[in-house]
């Protein structure tokens, strides 16, 4: 079993090692970085329609590219993806419009989608809660003889949540196809690691699940592959979880609501900003000759392009019925709730009695 020896905490990596990895020609290298290029400008735009106005609080995820693009080509289809906040655009690497997650930002009822149909869970904004949600779903692909494996994303503080162990748990218990992805950014909000847990280092919680453990450098998205394709092999035969330790440092703000430089070490920021996840991918890309500065143009403008064309068919989205707020609660819905309805309808119009 891969299991990590206790106390070695080495980062893995590849960029920085000036490796390669087996199985990934250009092509493939080629996607991971269109796929990074597209969360980039999504969250990048997100900021600036934030700050216009036209999306409400907004989750940064800058610097996290490399862990969410480069756990996701680890992938098939067939597997489930259990986001939290900082993963909410993670459903446009499996075809989702980013119109549908605007809409998510922007508080209407059309951010809502099938699960089934991109095999991507709902956004979970509790911490943590959706780890127990991915380990009965990898569980249940277990129990049906299926092949699929479940992968879920959640952060340092999720560690601590009773959620958290419950999943991790239970998933090395009934040994079920999941992978525990954890993005260490160093911050749960104001909260350091070091606050969190007298760990030496997360992936040291997987040892006492009876689980093999890895840890990562989060920022280089080829040994984020590399480490996800490991776990995702186990799982599928029959080795059970894996927990994944991406570690990073969180360069931008916890949210648009969130102001760190109270609390932050901003030289630090600075120096991980220098070292950002993208501009190392596209160095390695260049030195191997894959990747120069027109066809860089094209796929940063192919995904302005899809952004631009993501808000417009937001915008045009009118806005949801406000009866849905009194819906899917009851199935004999009170009188009163009529009452309310009709008396919000009132003021809305503009009738305020
Ligand atoms: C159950 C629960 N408690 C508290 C919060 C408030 N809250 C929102 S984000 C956050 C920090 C989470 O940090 P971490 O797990 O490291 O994820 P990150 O935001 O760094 O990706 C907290 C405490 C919440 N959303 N849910
Ligand atoms: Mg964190």
């Amino acid at each position: 079993m891969a299991q990590l020896a206790a106390g070695d905490h080495e980062l893995r990596r590849v960029i920085d090692d000036d490796r390669e990895v087996d199985g990934l020609g250009e092509q493939e290298l080629l996607e991971l970085y269109r796929s990074m290029v597209l969360l980039r400008t999504y969250d990048e735009r997100s900021v600036v329609y934030h700050r216009q106005g036209r999306i409400g609080t907004y989750a940064i995820y800058w610097n996290h590219e490399a862990m969410q693009a480069g756990a996701v080509h680890a992938l098939d289809d067939v597997d489930w993806i259990f986001p939290s906040y900082r993963e909410s655009a993670i459903g446009l690497l499996r075809g989702m419009p980013p119109s549908t997650v605007l809409h998510w930002w922007r508080g209407h009822p059309a951010g809502w989608w099938n699960p089934a149909d991109y095999n991507v869970a709902s956004i979970c904004v509790p911490i943590a809660t959706q780890v127990p949600h991915a380990a009965g779903l990898a569980w249940g692909k277990k129990l049906k003889g299926e092949q699929a494996c479940s992968l879920v994303f959640f952060g340092d503080g999720a560690t601590s949540e009773g959620a958290f162990h419950e999943g991790a748990n239970f998933a090395g218990v009934m040994q079920a196809p999941l992978i525990l992805f954890c993005n260490n950014n160093g911050w749960a909000i104001s909260t350091p690691v070091s606050a969190q847990t007298h760990a030496e280092a997360l992936v040291d919680k997987a040892a006492g699940y009876g689980i093999p453990g890895i840890r990562v450098d989060g920022g280089d998205v080829l040994a984020v592959y590399e480490a996800t394709r490991e776990a995702v092999e186990r799982a599928r035969s029959g080795g059970g979880p894996t927990f994944i330790e991406a570690v990073t440092y969180r360069t931008a703000p916890h949210a648009t609501a969130d102001d760190p430089r109270v609390y932050i070490d901003l030289e630090r920021v600075e120096q991980e900003r220098q070292n950002e996840c993208l501009g190392r991918y596209e160095r390695y890309l260049r030195r191997l000759g894959i990747l120069g500065d027109e066809l860089e143009e094209t796929i940063r403008n192919e995904a302005l392009d899809v952004m631009r064309a993501g808000i417009a068919e937001a915008e045009a989205e009118p806005e949801a019925d406000i009866s849905l707020v009194f819906e899917h609660a009851y199935s004999n819905p009170p009188a009163s709730l009529a009452r309310d309805l009709e008396e919000l309808r009132r003021i809305l119009g503009g009738d305020l009695g």
